[in-house]
């Protein structure tokens, strides 16, 4: 499957896997570029030092090219940015924020630079800054998310732009990647079903919650706090919801401080922990659809072989 995306990147397949933080480390990004798909390691909020064994650990287990995903909130996102240059990272993937300012150091040491954008504006300023390629993510996502919907934003981002869009959200086997392809993207990023990959080290308690799930178990949570999240139902992300309207809070300031609080540490609590009353199990809107455990290559070769199989048949 030759688009721009797997030429840009020197890849088989135009699937990468979504930087989730505390999930996406050095076994499942090695597993998924060995199948040929683009695996990411996500820095999160993780210490630097942590996430530099990390991708030495991803060299130990393949030779093929796989990325950083830098999240810009995160206190660490200057030395996470120092990191994949030094490391000779093959592409940098970047999440909340604009990574404008460290897009000529990335082109300068030969890092490729894909951003993951909600909104056409966003989308333009990151081609004008530099990017090679920008990935469109819909709010059928896990973690934070736009207001868009996938199936709206992704052509709407391709026509405002000329480099390559992949596009995120809502995406998890072959019918979802033939569609990005007819909406003009060049590739897909995936997150929810890679949470079902063997190679994926999460907690069971989250594995099972994913596999578990239906359509109506994902719910946002956070709108109020400027940074809406999508996650698992659970008792703690209800909970989250119900903050949202309650009148205990004096002012809004009170309450998102204690949102804020209550949240700290929770992405690292699910995934490491499995702490079902404090952690927040992240997962996309599709996690309905993924029902069983397979190893990353076969996850890979599902979604293509269905994909191919479908842009051969003709629909009149
Ligand atoms: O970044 C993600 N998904 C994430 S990050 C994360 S950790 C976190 N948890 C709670 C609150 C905030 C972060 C969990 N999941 N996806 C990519 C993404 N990027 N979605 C939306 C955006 C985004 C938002 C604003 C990208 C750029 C942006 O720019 C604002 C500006 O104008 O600078």
């Amino acid at each position: 499957m030759t688009t721009k995306i797997t030429k840009l990147l020197g890849i088989e397949y135009p699937i990468l896997q979504g930087g989730m933080a505390w999930i996406s480390e050095h076994k499942l990004a090695a597993a998924v570029s060995n199948a040929g798909g683009a695996g990411i390691i996500a820095g999160g909020n993780a210490p630097p030092d942590l996430i530099r064994e990390e991708i030495r650990a991803a060299k130990g287990l393949t030779s093929k090219p796989f990325g950083l995903n830098i999240m810009l909130m995160s206190p660490n996102s200057d030395e996470l940015a120092q990191i994949a240059i030094d490391e000779k990272i093959a592409f940098v993937t970047t999440g909340a924020g604009n990574p404008g300012k460290y897009i000529e150091a990335f082109k300068s040491a030969g890092v490729k630079v894909i951003p993951v954008i909600p909104s056409v504006g966003l989308a333009k300023r990151m081609e004008r800054a530099g990017a090679d390629a920008v990935i469109a993510e819909g709010g059928e996502s896990g973690g934070h998310i736009g207001e868009n919907s996938t199936f709206c934003l992704v052509p709407q981002v391709v026509d405002a732009l000329d480099i390559p869009v992949l596009a995120a959200g809502g995406i998890a086997d072959g019918r979802g990647l033939a569609a990005s392809l007819m909406l003009g993207a060049t590739g897909v990023q995936i997150g929810t079903r890679f949470l079902a990959a063997h190679e994926c080290q999460i907690h069971e308690n989250y594995k099972k919650l994913v596999l578990d799930a239906k359509d109506t178990d994902s719910i946002v949570t956070g709108r109020f706090t400027g940074h809406p999240c999508r996650g698992v139902k659970t008792k703690f992300s209800r909970y989250l919801l119900e903050m949202e309207r309650s009148s205990d809070y004096d002012n809004e300031k009170s309450r998102i401080d204690k949102f804020e609080e209550i949240t700290a540490g929770a992405l690292r609590k699910a995934a490491v922990d499995g702490n079902l009353a404090e952690g927040s199990f992240l997962c996309g809107s599709i996690a309905g659809m993924v029902n069983k455990e397979q190893s990353a290559a076969e996850i890979i070769s599902d979604i293509t072989e269905s994909a191919k199989s479908i842009l051969e048949k003709r629909y009149v």
